[in-house]
């Protein structure tokens, strides 16, 4: 019997539903949000949603490559051709409060509307939780919906270690899961028919525009890489300048060529946002140097060239300061278009979003290579992402949940 409107609670807001965790994994030191996957704070984010999913009556589980999923299946029917709506509440060191946590509230604002309006759904809605989207903790971006994919070798993710020398493995079976079972998930798969993610706009292109929800087209290639420079670890008080094989020195001049390469090519974007030396004392020169690379560029190939030149005024940098390098991939991500279809049906539905890019990695990116996915963005008026500044005006925030139900509206077949 489908549920007439008095039978559920009225909508959360998704300004209220934030509030809730507005505490969760706050960082005194960097400021922002800490949230690292299986943390004790995104371990509270995931009780967080699994309390509101149960409450809300869903059926929830966590698969066994730790994704959560609540499914909304009034009429019964098996889990097939389901809409998929969610994201992520991991995040990066010192981020935001909007990144992945903006469409995991908003999914379930979006289905309160969808229930106070008494939708007579003829598939299931998913609401869904991906882990490990930042790759913050254990290095590969979007690591949980690539393992569902079958897009990461599971033995090399178990493998995957973090700073503490903690594997995936160890993360995940501290938290239930039985590290044979990551992989393909050909039943997860199988169950869902179309995701939509809706997530926080890492820009200013709204703002630009002047429009609160944009509808997504594409997500720009990305990757990352780490770079270690090896040279003399030694004394900084006894170890003459020009008997030095300094490899912090080499780094310095390598990051800047890093960004000289970015510079020269159009469309290019190149980052080094963490470096971590060895031993890193105060008096001592370091034996080695880590690096990470994440360079980005819509077209795949220029993204390897890019690479491949940075590597090589790499080696040379550090070979003059009598340093080696050594270059390892840690996760690459190609260039998406999203579903034309689907991208042109939320289009239709939401005639006043523009279009728009990202140049943000998303699990719908990982996702489109295996299903119809689409993204909605909502408006963040500094345009700045991956830090505490970025923001969402409760206004937009609604309007982008309102704007999330109406798709999903339209494509459980109202
Ligand atoms: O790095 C990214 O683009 C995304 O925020 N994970
Ligand atoms: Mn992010
Ligand atoms: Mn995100």
């Amino acid at each position: 019997m489908p549920e007439q409107p008095s039978d559920v609670a009225p909508p959360s807001s998704v300004a209220a539903l934030l509030e809730e965790i507005v505490d969760i994994g706050t960082d005194q030191t960097r400021g922002g949000y800490s949230r690292p996957v299986y943390s004790g704070a995104e371990l509270d984010l995931r009780d967080w949603f699994i309390e509101h999913a149960t409450r809300r009556s869903l059926d929830v589980e966590t698969d066994r490559n730790g994704i959560i999923w609540a499914w909304w299946n009034p009429t019964g029917a098996p889990l097939r051709d389901a809409v998929v709506t969610g994201s992520h509440l991991d995040s990066v060191p010192g981020g935001g409060a909007f990144d992945g946590p903006l469409g995991v509230a908003s999914a379930l604002a979006a289905l309160d509307q969808l229930r106070r309006d008494g939708l007579r759904a003829t598939r299931p809605l998913g609401l869904a939780v991906f882990p490990e989207e930042e790759g913050s903790r254990f290095g590969v971006a979007c690591l949980g919906s690539r393992l569902m994919a079958g897009d990461i070798d599971p033995v090399k993710a178990a493998r995957l270690v973090d700073d503490d020398g903690i594997t995936f493995a160890e993360a995940a079976e501290r938290h239930g899961l039985d590290p044979s079972g990551l992989g393909r998930d050909e039943e997860a798969l199988s169950r869902i028919g179309t995701f939509v993610e809706l997530h926080v706009e890492q820009g200013r292109g709204l703002v630009d525009l002047g429009q609160p929800v944009a509808v997504g087209t594409s997500v720009l290639g990305h990757g990352r890489w780490r770079l270690r420079i090896t040279g003399q670890g030694n004394h900084a008080g006894t170890t003459l300048m020009d008997d030095r094989r300094d490899p912090m020195v080499a780094a310095g001049a390598i990051i800047t060529a890093i960004r000289d390469v970015a510079r020269a090519q159009p469309q290019a974007r190149a980052t080094v946002g963490r470096i971590v030396p060895v031993p890193g004392g105060t008096n001592v020169i370091a034996s080695k140097v880590d690096l990470w690379l994440d360079v980005r560029h819509p077209d795949d190939a220029v993204t390897a060239a890019v690479v491949a030149d940075i590597a090589g005024r790499a080696a040379a940098i550090a070979s003059t300061e009598g340093c080696a390098t050594h270059l390892v991939e840690e996760s690459v991500s190609p260039t998406v278009q999203f579903d034309a279809g689907l991208r042109d049906r939320l289009g239709a539905a939401l005639p006043d979003a523009p279009r728009l890019a990202t140049g943000a990695g998303h699990d719908a990116g990982v996702l489109s290579a295996h299903l119809p996915t689409g993204m909605l963005f909502v408006r963040n008026p500094t345009g700045v992402s991956h830090s505490p500044d970025e923001h969402v005006p409760d206004a937009d925030a609604e309007a982008g949940a309102t704007a999330l139900a109406t798709v999903l509206r339209g494509l459980l077949g109202a």
